[in-house]
């Protein structure tokens, strides 16, 4: 078989194409590409997800594409004269293009959701709560202090001695902790309850491998369990205004006793607010 020298240079354009790509994956890849190293328990399903996801689109990916520059090339024009043969359709291909995705995607749906489920889900018992306020243009915690109880939050309570919105009538806000750093103890269970104060603003820790929307009006619930002790950045992923880009918190994943200090050394909102304990 002689190749004309316009397709010769059209196969030596692609496999050095190919060439360019896979070398700059393995080489430089690594060093940039992919997600921050994990520090929860709930990730690492997050992350089989994304990596089986992977692998399943990359194949298919590699073989459609070797098909499609078969099928060119097998096929081509090779005199005036040459007709291109057309059918409608062709039954048996259809139904087998149709339902191997449909399994595929199914199962990594049903796997996703489930993933879903235990994060969303009910958290253990031995959960502490913590819930984190979302505002133009900062993250503010509050923790249940001894009683246990989280009070009970609105924008209404928002004042400028009491940023947090937090009811200063309810029994069960009196000793709670609030912060403007998020701390948790290292491998225990956190159940974080999601508000904002003014419009819709969205807490992120790319380390936990979690996002969640907090959304002006109602409370969104997630748990999760710490694994690594270090600072993680809590950047705001939803575009809530001018300030929008400096809305970063912090969470300080650390241990137990010093979590217990750290809290100690917190103002209640009773002293905040001058209230009789
Ligand atoms: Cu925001």
């Amino acid at each position: 078989m002689v190749m004309r020298t316009g397709s010769m240079h059209a196969v030596l354009f692609a496999v050095a194409v190919v060439g360019l790509v896979i070398v700059g994956v393995v080489t430089v890849g690594d060093q940039w590409w992919w997600l921050p190293p994990l520090a929860s328990v709930h990730g690492a399903h997050i992350d089989w997800l994304f990596d089986i996801t992977m692998v399943i689109t990359g194949i298919v990916f590699v073989v459609v594409h070797l098909l499609l520059a078969y099928f060119v090339w097998r096929y081509r024009m090779r005199s005036p004269e040459q007709q291109a043969y057309f059918y409608l359709e062709n039954r048996p291909l259809e139904v087998t293009y149709t339902i191997i995705p449909a399994i595929v995607l199914t199962g990594l749906v049903a796997e996703g959701t489930r993933a879903w489920f235990q994060i969303h889900g009910t958290p253990p018992e031995n959960a502490m709560p913590v819930r984190v306020i979302g505002e133009q243009f900062a993250w503010r915690f509050q923790y249940p202090g001894s009683d246990g109880e989280l009070g009970r939050f609105h924008p209404r309570y928002v004042s400028e001695v009491n940023p947090f919105g937090i009811d200063p009538g309810d029994p069960a806000a009196k000793d709670d902790i609030v912060t403007t750093e998020l701390h948790v103890p290292v491998n225990k269970p956190v159940v974080a309850y999601i508000n904002a104060k003014d419009v819709l603003h969205s807490f992120f820790v790319p380390e936990l491998r979690v996002k969640q929307d907090a959304v002006p009006g109602m409370t969104t619930r997630f748990w999760f369990v710490p694994t690594r002790i270090g600072t993680y950045d809590i950047p705001c992923t939803e575009l809530c205004g001018q300030g929008h880009y400096i809305m970063r918190g912090q969470m300080v994943v650390e241990s137990d006793t010093v979590f217990e200090a750290w809290l100690a050394e917190q103002p209640t909102l009773a002293t905040i607010l001058g209230l009789s304990q």
